[in-house]
């Protein structure tokens, strides 16, 4: 298979897009498309501050270098969950957003949940989620507090992460599953804040495969952390995006298509409700935590300095 713009050997082919490219020519157009969907959805400017969310994974990191390429003003943030998982996922991963962020001089700001809580994600889940075996519940919550609050403080403009096509194919499949219109109504490539405690969010390769991403991070020589946090094991997330991958293999462009679709289903007013500031998820109103001047769905604390209030 041949470069479509070169001739060279081809590194990959989407079949989706009926195109193959080189090492040199594929991360360029993995660049022009970013730009291309940063413009197209308004996600931020070059005057703009962007927080970028980075695990240590291939897609954030991807996510972090595309930006630096472009020239934007964009920083990086990392938060120690303190899981180990046999293999010290946590230290790793935190090893290689430091290192990635030195080699191209940007600034990392890193989160350490354990000290900010008193205790790890997986001890917090054993206390405050009895009989359930994930962490995730309890991660995800202090994740968003946390992502939220930095971004906030440090007055940045909009938050970025490195979801790809295939996180949002899985959850816009799970959403469908069940019809929930609120999830629905908020999935989207942009967030606005809604809420002054909160910042635009942003998901600058919502359009790109994983397999895209995985060959951008491969050709760039980006060093990133292989092994899934130990705790993703078995998730919906995965079950859904094997069905997808299935469905992808018979059908090229299949995950592609159903995003699209759906988003296009959006702008003709699917899935709408008036959107004033100060309504959440399904149109309820958003109260201010009295404690971190976050976001809260029932007034008095978030569920976030709640679970805090709990552990102490
Ligand atoms: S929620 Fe669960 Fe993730 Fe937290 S405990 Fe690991 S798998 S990191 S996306
Ligand atoms: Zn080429
Ligand atoms: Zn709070």
């Amino acid at each position: 298979m041949k470069c479509r713009k070169c001739s060279q050997k081809a590194v990959i082919n989407m079949r989706q897009h009926k195109l193959a490219l080189c090492t040199e020519h594929f991360p360029e157009w993995i660049v022009e498309q970013t730009q291309r969907f940063i413009q197209k959805y308004r996600m931020f400017t070059h005057q703009e501050r962007v927080l970028v969310a980075v695990s240590g994974g291939k897609d954030s990191l991807s996510l972090w270098d595309i930006l630096w390429q472009l020239g934007y003003n964009a920083d990086g943030v990392y938060i120690a969950l303190g899981i180990d998982g046999g293999f010290g996922y946590s230290r790793k991963s935190q090893v290689l957003c430091k290192e990635f962020a030195t080699q191209r001089g940007l600034k990392l700001i890193v989160v350490d949940a354990p000290k900010d809580i008193g205790l790890t994600i997986p001890e917090l889940a054993a206390i405050t989620q009895r009989g359930k075996d994930k962490p995730c519940a309890v991660c995800g919550l202090v994740k968003r507090h946390i992502l939220d609050r930095v971004a906030k403080e440090g007055q940045y403009d909009v938050l970025a992460t490195g979801h790809n096509l295939d996180d949002e194919a899985a959850v816009l499949f799970g959403n469908t599953l069940s019809w929930n219109i609120g999830y629905l109504h908020r999935q989207s490539p942009v967030l606005a804040a809604r809420h002054a405690g909160l910042v635009r969010k942003v998901k600058p390769l919502c359009r790109f495969y994983e397999r895209e991403m995985a060959a951008y991070a491969l050709v760039r020589g980006i060093e990133y952390i292989y092994e899934e946090c130990p705790h993703a094991e078995g998730s919906t997330t995965i079950y859904y995006k094997t069905l997808l991958n299935q469905l992808e293999t018979d059908r090229p462009g299949a995950k592609l298509s159903f995003y699209l679709a759906f988003l296009q289903a959006k702008e003709k007013g699917l899935f709408a409700h008036t959107e004033e500031e100060g309504f959440g998820a399904g149109g309820e109103t958003l109260y201010t935590c009295p404690s971190c001047g976050g976001p809260t769905t029932v007034e008095g604390l978030c569920a976030y300095c709640r679970m805090v209030e709990k552990v102490k």
